[in-house]
Parts: C-alpha cells; structure tokens; sequence
C-alpha cells in the first residue's frame, strides 16, 4: 500500500465550478449520474487528468456530450481532456445494500445513509474526492422513500423525487444523502440577523420520543455559537438524521448532520446522565463544524486538526458554559489521559498534523482530536481571552470558503496578535509527551522554581526540540491562603528558572494549574503537601490533581512493596466527600480512582513490569478499606444526594446522582448489594438502574438483575448495548475472556454493527486485568473477531487494534501471546489496508 506525505502535496488542476448529482436509488443497482463543469487552473502543476473512484461500476461516460473511454484503475480512472472548461457526465452503478464498511452509500435498517468523510465519495461516483476541491452541489434524489434529503435547501419535491441545492461551496466529503421511513422532530430558530431556520430530528418510528432533548441542545448551541463566537448558521434548514449503523460519533455533513443513534437519542429512562451530556457535546460539536470545518474547511488530511482540535476545543467551551467549568476540565484531563497520553507513549504515537499516513482513517485519532484542542488552548492561554478572539474573527473573515492549512491558522494568530509562533509551531510537528521537572529552593524570602523539559523518543523522531509551554502557577503560604494568584509562566528553554520575591514563608506551589499544558509533570512532593493542597488549593483542577496523587502514590506503594492503604488519604479523602460545600460532582470525581491502564503505565515508567492482576488486586483492596474507612458517613451521602422530583439530566442533578452513585459503590461493598437491589428495584431512571445494576454484578450477585434487565430491555438496542458492556466490564477478571466469548453467541449480538461490536469486543479492553489475563485468552477472543470483521468493516476493525497499543509495557509472556495474535491477524490473506497499517505499526 501506497503512504502519502504532506511534503507530495499538490494542488488539483482544475476548477469544479458545480456539481449536479442524479440517484436513482435501489438496494443493488442504484444509478448515480454525475454532470460536473471542470475548468483548468491557471498556473496549476501541469498533471493527468485523475478522478478518484472505487467499488463502481461504471455505465457511460461523456465530456462535452461525447463518449470516451477512460482507463480504469482500482483507484479511479484517468483520461484526455480539453484545455479549456469541459461538461463532464458519467453514470456509475453502486448497491449500497451489500456495502457493509459503512463508508460511501449504504443502508441501514433498510434506510439508504452516506458517510463521506474522509474518502467515502469516491465510492458513490468518479471525482477529485480531496478536501481542497470545493463546489456547489445540486441533488436529484429518486426513490420511494417517503422522506428524501440531501445537502442545503430543498428546491423542488414531487411523489418519489426531491430536489436540494447548497450554495455553499463544499469538499465531496461534506456530502451526504439520507432516504427512508424517518418521522421528525421539528423546530424552529432565529438566527441573530433574523434568519428564520427549519430544524429537524429524522428518526425511525418508535424513535420520536428521545428527540426533544438532542433538539434543545442544538438550539443551544446554535445560541452559543452566535454569543460567543459570532457565528451564525446560513442555510434556511438544518436536519439531524440519526442511524444505527455508523462507525464513529458523528458526521457534519453541510446542513444535514447524520448521527451514531447513540449519539442524539435520548430519553431518561434509556440513557445516563452521562450519556445526556455526550449527546448535548456531539450534537454541539457537529453544530459548530459549520464554520469551523464546513465554511473554512482543510485543504488536505494532514491538516485534519485544524477543524478537528478547534472544534473540540469549542465544544468544550460549550460544555464548561452550560455545565460546571472544573467538572468538565477534570473529566476532559481524565481522557486525555486515558486515551492521547497512551497514544503518545507508545507505538501509534504521531504529531498532532502527521507528516504521513496509508489510510487517513486511522489519523483520526485522540491526538488529532484532544490534543488537538489542548493546542487551542495553550494559545488561548498565551495570548489571552481577548487577543484569542480577535484573532479568530480574523481567522473566520480572512479563510471564509477556504480549504485551509495550520501555517495560516497561526498567521492569523502572529497578525492578530503581533507574536512569532514558530515555536509554537513544534507542538503540530512533534508527538510525544513532554516530561516536566520541577525543583525548587528557598532564601531570604525568595522562591526559585526551575523546570525542565523532556520528550522521550516517539516512532520516526528521536530527537525533540524544546516547546513553548504555559505553566499556569499559584503560591499558597502554610495557612493556606493564596500569596500569588494565577500566573502564567511562559517556558521556552530546555530549562528554566523563574523566581518570586517577597515571600514571608516558603511557600507551597500549586503547578499547572487548569492543566494548562498537555504535560506530564514530575515533581518530588510529600504526602503532606498533597494533602495540604487536596484541602486548601484554590483551583479546582489542582485540588482534584493533588488527591489524584495521593492516591496514585499510595496504590503504586500497595502494589510494589505489598503496604497496606494509607490511612491519611483516606482521611484526607474523607474530608472532602463530607465536605458539603464542595459540588457534588466534584466529590464524585475526587472519589474516583487512577484507572488500571494508568497504574500499569506509571509502572512501567518506573522501571516495573507491571502485573495486570496485582493492579486489579491494589485497587480491589483499596477501594475495600475505602468503603470500611467511610463506613458511617457513606449512608448518609447516599440518602443526602437522592435526588427528588422530576428527572433532570442537568449539571445540579446528575452531579447528585454521581456522588450518591459512587457512595452506592462502596456501600456495596459493605452490604454485599442489598442497598443496589433496592435501588435496581425502585430505578426509575437510566441512571440509577445501571449504576445500580454495576454494583450488583461486581458484587457477584448479578444474575437475577442480568436476566431482569434483559427482558425489560430487549426491544431497545442502545439499552442491551449497555447490557452487554456492563457484564464484561464487570466481571470477574478470570471470567472476562469467556463471559465476552459466550456474549458473542448471544442472538442478539451483531457483527454487523459497530456499536454492538464495541459494546461487546470494546468492552473487554475496559477490563485490563480481564484482557490481559495471563491465559492470553482475552487477546484470543478479541483477534478472532477482528479477523471475522475485517472483511466486513475495515474501518472498525482497525481501530479497535489499538486494545494491542500497550502490549511493551508487559512481561515477556504476555508479550509473546500479544505477538502470536498480531501475526495471526496480519497473516490473513486479503486482510484491509486500515488494519494492516494499525497492526504494522503497533507489531513494530
Ligand atoms: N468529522 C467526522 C469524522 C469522521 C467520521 C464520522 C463518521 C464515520 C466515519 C468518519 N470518519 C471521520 C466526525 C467529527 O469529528 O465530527
Ligand atoms: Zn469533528
């Protein structure tokens, strides 16, 4: 397989002025006639002329009303052209109904859907299927399909045909077509000009009642794009349509966004609050790709970050705004951990804008995404509130219609705000986490902290050039009160020393505060001074991060010299959940523990193997003593955080239901379930039936609940996706593999689509100490059904390898097990470029 660079690229050499597509759809056969106005660019690199297309079959091509005959490749075709402007028209046939990748025109649920990005229009008809190529698209749908949509504006509609046509200039991979049996959710907005535009939910009947929450997030959000980034929407409709069979989240598709089912149905009785909040920051994010992705798009696929990082950089924002701001930089710094920092620390690290790649839908990826929007941010913190927004009406006035690169999103920056950004620059350019040290000294009333950066050596780039990093710091004196505010500290050396004076005391440093940069810091603290923050710091990410270490330190000592719980983080930890000022959710997240995956990291930077078991085993134990240590006060957290009266999936009541929830779970532990049972019983909410359903199996007593929930469930398909996760995710380690094994003989679980697949085969990965089970029957079961996938679903497929990403960490064993299933799944004959590439690289 061909890799592509960013150093290759090369502008088209022609112009498409419009574009004019007729469907006439049918399961196997539907027809697909493209009539596109090409003009040859001035001064453009002299080239063949290429269309991109795959999986066609072509029935009639013309240029200018007479028929030639190109030369096809697997890839697209090539052919002679006129020197001046050309009618190009070709009619290809496509049968979206056996297309199971998901990627193009395919069905679901007897639902014709699209899915373009990134090079899904290549496989719908021929055509220059790259981002910097934009026009106007006018859309013939036919078929007898009650409800037809495409891009833009309906123009004309008749009995099994409509009509659409979008102004807005786009790239193909914005295109998209939605035909079915869909009842909608209507609405309306204003916009801030006074645009009157028609909203809509398309779902499948039966669906029409999870509808209203995805509804109000979108108006919303579209508020919120206007107040705080002035952006308004510019088309008279915009439709949400959501489908059951999608390989990711979501899809922003110009005025006509298609949604993961998952992803925007909701009612209380079938999602979390978790869920709520996902789909109000998914439906935002998709929302805000309008100007930020569609209206100033990439103008190639290295450039992904530039729409991908912003956006979710904005959705956050969005998030924080709507919700609590600490609650949601806390979570947002436990992903990113969990996910881009075991990205960049292993065998799939690569640089926020990759320099190349084989197949572009593996890059879109936690690195693309979250440390993308950590980019964001660290500039947000270096030129301020005020400079940022400046510079990003210059970004959205200078760049509207553009297909856009990173070197002129930071132009606008350095224009905006006078500053030299190539440094800044490396953090696009360089993978890998930085290593932060600290030291510090003390004399005559002056405080010296010193930092030094290191990045340790990430695939195809040993050496890394120092970083400009914001380090947000505050000084507390010993009685806790704070001595300095906020400040940025701006590092750009290697090493670097920063002092402040005046000091009657020596005072304790509150470092990164917010985590204001996507570091990794090192710093010799005492328990002491963890705790001292844990209580008395000011700024909240800081204060969780202190407990975060308290415990983190304490489970690494249970796990390497067999110590017992530390008895003074359970009492610090105590203080805080008593601690009736604090937010609920905040306590919530202060009760949460350092994962397996982050403990058995941490070990391993420390020079220890790590043992998937004995971690599983620390954190059993502690989360025991934990339970013992709290015995009296956790009744009382559970009955205080009941919430009464009407369900709400707000930040006040879901942040009750998350500290009563997590009280549950150690209450558990003391009552063998009874508490559970009866919430189980009594649940009249999402939220408490799962929460409640988890504990019963972690406690071994799930069985009567599994059945239960099963039969009350079973008609609704996001609900058993839960069913079957929560099994796997809570079982017992030894159990894990064949649980999974016996889960996927189940009849109602499906290969076919990806969010079963992942509720199932994903789940066990969220199992560690399952997964890695010394059998190495967990890495058995996962490779024999990404084997079976494959052929079905590259795309899923490849990036579900990346439960393999972390197999160096581990003892030799488990690495040659780990070996013998990516060599197996590499040896199959025909096996999809998408995965090949994944295991490459991970096997390496
Ligand atoms: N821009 C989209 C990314 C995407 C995608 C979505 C669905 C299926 C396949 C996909 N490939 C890429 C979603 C987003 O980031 O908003
Ligand atoms: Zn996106």
């Amino acid at each position: 397989p061909q890799t592509i660079y960013l150093s290759d690229y090369t502008p088209f050499g022609w112009t498409v002025e419009s574009v004019h597509l007729t469907f006439r759809l049918a399961p196997t056969a539907t027809r697909v006639i493209s009539k596109i106005r090409f003009t040859p660019t001035p001064n453009a690199p002299k080239q063949a002329f290429f269309l991109h297309g795959e999986a066609l079959t072509p029935i009639r091509c013309t240029i200018d009303g007479q028929q030639i005959t190109p030369t096809f490749t697997d890839t697209g075709l090539t052919c002679d052209v006129p020197d001046t402007a050309f009618d190009w028209e070709a009619e290809v046939e496509i049968s979206p109904a056996t297309n199971t990748a998901l990627e193009g025109l395919y069905m679901s649920n007897g639902m014709y859907c699209t899915q373009c990005e990134a090079e899904g229009f290549r496989k719908i008809t021929f055509y220059p299927d790259r981002p910097d190529v934009m026009a106007t698209f006018t859309v013939r749908i036919e078929g007898a399909e009650p409800v037809l949509l495409s891009n833009g504006n309906p123009i004309a509609q008749g009995d099994g045909w409509a009509e659409w046509h979008d102004p807005w200039p786009k790239p193909a991979y914005l295109f998209a077509l939605v035909a079915g049996d869909l009842i909608n959710h209507p609405d309306r907005f204003t916009t801030q000009s006074g645009r009157d535009v028609e909203l809509n939910i398309w779902v499948r009947p039966g669906d029409q009642d999870k509808c209203a929450f995805g509804m109000e997030a979108l108006k919303k959000s579209m508020k919120w794009d206007e107040d705080v980034y002035g952006r308004e929407y510019d088309l008279d409709i915009f439709n949400i349509v959501a489908v059951d069979d999608f390989n990711m989240g979501a899809m922003e598709n110009k005025g006509l966004n298609v949604f993961n089912s998952s992803c925007v149905l909701a009612s209380p009785d079938t999602s979390t609050d978790l869920n709520f909040e996902r789909i109000e920051a998914i439906i935002a994010h998709e929302y805000f790709h309008n100007w930020t992705g569609n209206r100033i798009t990439c103008r190639d696929w290295f450039q992904l970050c530039l729409k991908e990082g912003l956006t979710v950089y904005r959705d956050s924002q969005f998030t924080a705004d709507m919700r609590s701001e600490p609650v949601k930089r806390i979570s947002d710094v436990i992903q990113l951990r969990a996910r881009q920092f075991r990205e960049d620390n292993g065998p799939l690290a690569h640089p926020v804008r990759p320099e190349s790649f084989v197949e572009i839908n593996n890059f879109y990826t936690a690195t693309v995404y979250e440390k993308g929007a950590e980019l964001i941010g660290m500039l947000k913190t270096l030129v301020g509130d005020d400079a940022y927004y400046k510079a990003l009406d210059l970004y959205f006035t200078r760049h509207d219609g553009d297909a856009a690169t990173i070197e002129d999103w930071l132009k606008v920056f350095e224009d905006a705000t006078g500053r030299d950004l190539t440094q800044f620059k490396r953090w696009y350019s360089q993978a890998g986490t930085p290593r932060l040290s600290v030291s510090e000294a003390f004399t005559d009333g002056t405080y010296t902290v010193t930092f030094r950066q290191d990045t340790p050596p990430t695939p195809g780039q040993d050496v890394k050039d120092p970083r400009v990093i914001p380090i947000a710091v505050g000084l507390l004196n010993p009685n806790g009160d704070e001595v300095l505010p906020t400040t940025i500290l701006e590092m750009t050396e290697v090493e670097q020393s920063f002092t402040f004076e005046g000091l009657a005391t020596r005072p304790v440093p509150s470092i990164l505060r917010g985590f204001s940069a996507p570091v990794i810091l090192h710093r010799d603290s005492t328990n002491e001074e963890r705790a001292f923050l844990l209580a008395h710091d000011t700024d909240p990410f800081n204060k969780w991060e202190a407990g975060r270490a308290l415990a983190r330190d304490g489970l690494i000592r249970m796990i390497r010299n067999g110590d017992a719980p530390d008895t003074s983080y359970l009492d610090s930890l105590t203080a805080v959940v008593r601690d009736d000022t604090l937010d609920p959710a905040f306590r919530a997240l202060a009760l949460g523990l350092p994962s397996q995956d982050d403990l058995a990291q941490t070990l391993f930077d420390m020079g220890n193997t790590p043992d998937p078991q004995a971690i599983w085993q620390a954190l059993e134990t502690l989360k025991q003593a934990t339970a013992q240590h709290m015995q009296d006060l956790l009744p009382r957290i559970y009955a205080q955080y009941q919430v009464d009266g009407e369900y709400a999936p707000d930040a006040a009541q879901s942040g009750a239901r998350a500290l009563a929830n997590a009280a549950l779970g150690l209450l558990t532990r003391l009552d063998g379930g009874a508490q559970a049972q009866k919430q189980y019983d009594a649940a009249d909410n999402m939220t408490q039936q799962l929460a409640a359903f988890a504990c019963l199996l972690s406690a071994g007593n799930g069985d009567a609940a599994t059945a239960d929930f099963y039969d009350q469930w079973k008609h609704d398909r996001l609900v058993i996706d839960k069913w079957f996760t929560m099994q796997i995710v809570q079982a017992d380690p030894d159990q894990a593999a064949a649980i999974t094994r016996t889960l996927t003989a189940h009849p109602d679980f499906s290969m076919k689509n990806p969010n079963r697949f992942r509720a199932t085969l994903g789940a066990l990965a969220m199992n560690p100490a399952g997964f890695h089970h010394a059998s190495g029957a967990g890495y058995a079961v996962l490779a024999d059904w990404l084997i079976q996938l494959d052929p079905l679903n590259p795309q899923t497929t490849a990036r579900m390898c990346s439960s393999f990403e972390t197999w160096k960490r581990y003892d030799p064993d488990r690495q040659a097990l780990i070996a013998t299933q990516l060599d197996r799944i590499l040896a199959q004959p025909g096996l999809s470029r998408d995965t090949r590439e994944m295991v490459d690289r991970i096997r390496k």
